[in-house]
């Protein structure tokens, strides 16, 4: 008799049968522990504005954003980190935000910039 259970989120469902050959056999598993490890996303150490992920921070990296954003610009491989002032969504203000920082003098993005901070899901890309 096959044994399967259904996770209590239902993302899985794990099951077991027994069998050898054509000689059908059946048993009983007392105090079965079945765990199933999902790693989550990474976090690896970005720098925030840094869009386009050359290493470097200059106008590139509001332009890149923009093409993204209204172009078929390629997408950033750290789209969080694109969240260059640090709201929450990623949208126009924040090219201009990097832009007005960049060569107005306008206030710095969130600390730890300069450093590099931890983004889920994204490739590490500073040390
Ligand atoms: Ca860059
Ligand atoms: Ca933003």
């Amino acid at each position: 008799m096959p044994i399967s259970y259904l996770a209590p989120d239902q993302s899985a469902v794990f099951g077991f049968t027994a069998g050898t050959g054509a000689a059908a056999e059946t048993g009983e598993v007392d105090n079965l522990v079945v765990s199933r490890l999902v790693p989550g996303p990474a976090n690896a150490n970005w720098q925030r504005c840094e869009a386009n992920g050359d290493g470097a921070r200059d106008v590139s990296d509001a332009v890149f954003v923009l093409a993204w954003l209204f172009t078929a610009g390629s997408a950033p491989a750290c789209e969080i980190a694109c969240d260059c002032n640090a709201d929450g969504s990623r949208d126009i203000s924040d090219p201009i935000f990097d832009l007005t920082y960049q060569f107005l003098g306008g206030p710095a993005p969130a600390a730890p910039y300069p450093a590099c901070e931890p983004f889920e899901g994204c490739p590490e890309a500073c040390r």
